[in-house]
């Protein structure tokens, strides 16, 4: 029996993913091994607890994948102590505040508007419904986070956890002058790499494993493994940190995800990632050169990392009618608040860009200007129905000639 209707969805979506430029910053292509990790078997199966200690039998294959996932994150980002397990990396975060502080604790973080996570503490989120929240933020001339102000608020608040990581900041995050201001006001550090992890890997961003506590991640950004996420930790915080995912969030975790993540950390040991790693930060920086030179303005003037945060109040559109205008041109991109933004979430001034789903694709910086150009394009001709579909058959060539899953052809799912 098929479901016709269901396969339909589905043969649509990979025609979407193939025929449009994404540069939604924090999504990526997995491997064909990944996603087929992700549909295997292990998905028919429950194991509470964790390996060699769970609350149903038949467990001995997957504990033999989650150990791999385990030893192979612990090699991989050099920690002591790995948990594979969290669903995703707001239960991640959640996992990690409760295993680190007390209801009603105080935490250091950056503000959502300037670039941080809903799970850092903003008010619509559990993290600011339970925990007393103070931000830093960049500064409005250089849009960077200044660590001589990060110090000084520490200072005052005396925070017992710092957070440090984002989700919109297209700089280099100092990890190590976190922890040194962690360890001053006696705040535990936290740090978020959800955006950066395979960039950490690859050697392209500063890693924070010798100054944090504790270190979440989702595994499907620039990791490119399954949606998912891990939080890794120092020894003394490994018991907390299991008892805080399971049995104090989550039930039973996704075995055959875990798998998933499993065969990513393999692939991102491999040299080829160290490769694609300096690509994503080699596009962003030949995407943000091409966007300046078209008159686009830039949040800090530029990138470090594998993203773009553009404003576009000099351009007479907001973010939201930009990604409508650009989607409609086969570029799929995000709105985005930019820092001090006089606009709305829904309706922000700028737009979020980012380049590891085009690198997966072989995307290199010359393809990157002709991309920043399209987009350029697309703006300066918003209002243009007309004018935006001519794009979109540019789009759907410079598609072809990346194509998605080469090994599978035309129908590959
Ligand atoms: N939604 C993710 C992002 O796009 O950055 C963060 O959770």
């Amino acid at each position: 029996m098929h479901d016709i209707e269901l396969i339909r969805v589905l043969y649509a979506e990979v025609g979407r993913q193939q025929n449009t430029i994404n540069l939604i910053a924090s999504e990526n292509y997995a491997s064909l091994a990944v996603l087929q990790a992700c549909s295997s078997v292990l998905s028919n199966k429950y194991s509470e607890g964790y390996p060699g200690k769970r609350y149903y039998a038949g467990n001995k294959y997957a504990d033999e994948a989650e150990n791999l996932a385990i030893t192979r994150a612990k090699k991989l980002f050099k920690v002591d102590h790995a948990n594979v397990q969290p669903h995703a990396g707001s239960p991640a975060n959640m996992a990690a505040y409760f295993a680190l502080l007390k209801k009603g604790d105080k935490i250091l973080s950056m503000d959502l508007a300037h670039g941080g996570h809903l799970t850092h503490g903003s008010k619509v989120n559990f993290s600011g419904k339970l925990w007393r929240i103070v931000h830093y933020g960049v500064s409005k001339e250089t849009g960077k986070i200044n660590m001589n102000s990060v110090r000084r608020i520490a200072l005052k608040e005396r925070p017992k956890l710092i957070v440090a990581g984002a989700t919109a900041y297209p700089r280099a995050i100092d990890f190590k002058s976190f922890g040194n201001i962690a360890k001053e006001v006696g705040a535990y550090l936290l740090t978020d790499i959800a955006h950066i992890a395979g960039l950490i890997v690859g050697g392209q961003h500063q890693s924070p494993a010798p100054y944090a506590d504790v270190i979440t991640t989702t595994t499907h950004k620039t990791l490119r493994g399954p949606r998912g996420a891990m939080i890794m930790c120092k020894r003394e915080h490994a018991k907390a940190i299991d008892k805080a995912v399971f049995p104090g969030i989550q039930g039973g975790p996704l075995d055959n995800i875990i798998a998933a993540k499993a065969v990513a950390l393999f692939e991102a040991s491999q040299p080829e990632f160290k490769e694609y790693s300096e690509q994503i930060v080699k596009n962003a920086k030949a995407l943000a050169d091409n966007l300046i030179k078209n008159g686009f303005s830039l949040v800090s003037g530029g990138t470090d990392n594998h993203l773009i945060l553009v404003d576009l109040s000099n351009k007479g559109l907001t973010g939201k009618e930009a990604s409508i205008a650009l989607e409609k041109a086969g570029i799929i991109v995000n709105m985005n608040m930019v820092p001090y933004d006089t606009r709305t979430p829904f309706n922000p001034s700028g737009i979020r860009l980012g380049t590891p789903a085009l690198t997966t694709r072989g995307f290199k910086e010359e393809d990157m200007s002709l991309v920043g150009d399209l987009i350029s394009l697309a703006i300066e001709n918003w209002q243009d129905g007309s004018h935006l579909q001519r794009i979109e058959g540019e789009v759907r060539k410079i598609c072809k000639e990346h194509p998605l899953y080469p090994q599978l052809g035309r129908h590959g799912i």
